[in-house]
């Protein structure tokens, strides 16, 4: 079936039963964080080959921290939108509420939300893949940039830290895409929101909410790949379509 493409609707979130948000990048647009594709978009400035995969960081991880501290300095100003702060109060009103976020800022949890699953992780979290150990911190910039646990090492031996980011080519954490899975699956409404729908596995997880007879909403001032699978699709932005789904929560 065609989605209704509308601007306005009479659905509300007040009256499903479980929600899950499915965030991407224009979720974080309104606060100043530029998204990655279309204009402005990061991947016009920054080639992800050089800065987004395991390849790049085994081949120059100084130039990948190089980047990865760009972005902990262009979101650490920033502060949760109004969407934010609406998606947390819904959860607030309806605790069975989840946000699937492929965002990496945290910007759900400032905003309140405790069920957040991170696809694509965490902008403020670094491993160390030989040792395990993990570290969660808002440095900016980041700049003990070697593992201490390492010390039997010398200095320029010790492995560097990672950003907890899921780069093109890794695999996505298997205990957050199933409680992912698990929360799309149990759902009567999913809202998507501000994600351009071209990265998997993310781009088909509403699919698994429309198997199971959930209503899907989409967000986009755009039209994306995914448009069609989505029974209503909302042409505006996060902030104002939320404003509108939101009515009426206690
Ligand atoms: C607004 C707005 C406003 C603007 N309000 N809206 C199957 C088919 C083809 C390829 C693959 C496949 N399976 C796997 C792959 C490979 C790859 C992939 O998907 N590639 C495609 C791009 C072709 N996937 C992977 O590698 C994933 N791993 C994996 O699958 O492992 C197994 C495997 C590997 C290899 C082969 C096969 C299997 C991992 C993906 C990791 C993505 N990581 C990144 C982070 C980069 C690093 C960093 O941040 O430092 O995650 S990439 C980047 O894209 C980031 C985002 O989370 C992700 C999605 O972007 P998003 O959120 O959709 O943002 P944009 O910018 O694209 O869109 C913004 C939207 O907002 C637009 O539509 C605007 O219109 C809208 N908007 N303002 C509302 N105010």
């Amino acid at each position: 079936m065609t989605p209704l493409v509308a601007t306005t609707t009479s659905l509300r979130v007040k009256d499903a039963r479980r929600v899950v948000f499915f965030t991407g990048a224009g979720m974080s647009a309104a606060a100043g964080i530029p998204t990655f594709r279309g204009k402005g978009g990061i991947w016009k400035e920054y080639d992800y080959g050089s800065y987004a995969c395991q390849q790049a960081f085994n081949r120059d991880p100084e130039k990948v921290w190089e980047f990865h501290n760009y972005r902990r300095g262009l979101v650490e100003p920033c502060q949760p939108t109004q969407g934010h702060r609406l998606i947390a109060r819904c959860e607030a009103a309806q605790p069975s509420t989840v946000v699937v976020t492929q965002n990496i800022d945290g910007l759900h949890q400032v905003a309140g939300n405790a069920k957040v699953r991170e696809l694509h992780g965490g902008l403020w979290r670094v491993r160390c893949d030989v040792c395990g150990a993990k570290h969660t911190g808002r440095e900016s910039p980041f700049v003990e940039l070697r593992c201490p646990r390492h010390e039997d090492l010398p200095e320029w031996k010790r492995p560097y830290w990672r950003p907890d980011i899921v780069w093109f080519g890794d695999a996505l954490n298997r205990s957050v895409i199933e409680a992912s899975v698990e929360a799309i699956s149990r759902c009567d409404m999913l809202i998507s929101i501000g994600t351009s729908a071209v990265v998997y596995p993310a781009a088909e997880l509403p699919l698994i909410a429309k198997r199971n007879k959930a209503l899907l909403v989409e967000i986009n001032p755009e039209e994306t790949p995914m448009s069609n699978a989505f029974d209503v699709c909302l042409r505006g932005t996060a902030d104002a379509m939320l404003e509108m789904l939101c009515e009426g929560l206690e």
